[in-house]
């Protein structure tokens, strides 16, 4: 059985990850907070990843690394700078001292969140980030690029979209990612022979994607979920949104200088980061408010 760590792991993502997995790896969980949910046999590693010597300690004696650590939301850059640039790097090289071949790197749709909704986009486009957190994720994947091509490597970015049990919103049902399917497509990832370095799209089978996800399916994947038996559901209780954030897959994150973690669903949280309300914030700390 391959020992596979996964930092940020008391986030939502890692736990509906540790869940969907705990049959499958030995799991290594690290987080700088309490996990919130512990599954049986899983090591907990608490470790703050911008500090150098704390990455090396948490990815000695693994086979890979799932890196969700760091800020996941557009918020100050101070934070996005400590733990997704430094933390990101120090991970990777602390990986790459350890002898670890394969990395995991849950990038997001919001790398390329400046894209119209109306168009299709594949995993070669020039990337569009919407905010300092999807600068942070460029970063990532082209750090991603430099450890494949340098050191040889094994790079799998997943431009993550919403991991939730449902999609929240009309956006989400766009880039909607089931945990099952996010457990697939990470199996994949870890268990795949030939990846040398590979950007895919995190989402479900949804009807209504922005993204031709060929690359993912070359390499296997097949989703099982379709966000579109939500969509009566979450349309009905849909109201307009800001315009910008509106027009571009990033939603909110192209206009908003923080967002809230929209999880976990549904009741006050994902009510308080509806576009609506999350842009009438975004509203009031744009300086100067940008026009497209
Ligand atoms: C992300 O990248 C975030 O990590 C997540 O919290 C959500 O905000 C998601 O994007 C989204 O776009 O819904």
């Amino acid at each position: 059985m391959k020992t596979v760590l996964i930092t940020g792991a008391a986030g939502d993502v890692g736990t509906h990850l540790r869940r969907e997995l705990a049959a499958k790896y030995r799991i290594r969980a690290s987080d700088l907070r309490d996990l919130k949910e512990k599954f049986k046999g899983q090591q907990f590693m608490r470790a703050d990843i911008s500090d150098f010597k704390a990455a090396l300690r948490i990815t000695k004696g693994v086979d890979a690394v799932v890196h969700l650590g760091g800020y996941s939301v557009e918020g100050p850059w101070e934070g996005i700078l400590s733990a997704n640039i430094i933390g990101c790097y120090n991970v990777f090289e602390a990986a790459r001292r350890n002898g670890v071949k394969r990395i995991l790197f849950p990038t997001s749709n919001h790398a390329v969140g400046f894209y119209r909704r109306d168009q299709t986009i594949d995993h070669r486009v020039t990337v569009k980030p919407d905010s300092r957190y999807g600068v942070s994720k460029v970063f990532g994947e082209a750090l991603g690029s430099l450890y494949a091509d340098k050191y040889g490597m094994q790079v799998f970015c997943m431009r993550i979209g919403n991991v939730n049990p449902k999609p929240i919103d009309k956006r989400r049902l766009s880039i909607w990612f089931s945990p099952r399917d996010l457990a697939q497509l990470v199996s994949i990832g870890i268990e795949h022979p030939d990846i040398r370095f590979e950007i895919v799209y995190g989402i479900s089978g949804n009807q209504r994607a922005w993204y031709d996800n060929a690359n993912a399916f070359r390499l296997g994947y097949r989703p099982q979920d379709d966000s579109e038996v939500f969509a009566a559901e979450v349309l009905a209780r849909e109201t307009p949104g800001e315009p910008v954030a509106e027009k571009f897959q990033g939603g909110v994150f192209c206009v908003a200088e923080e967002v809230p973690n929209p999880a976990p669903l549904p009741k006050a949280a994902a009510r308080s980061t509806s576009p609506r309300r999350g842009a009438a914030r975004a509203r009031a700390r744009l300086r100067p408010r940008r026009r497209r």
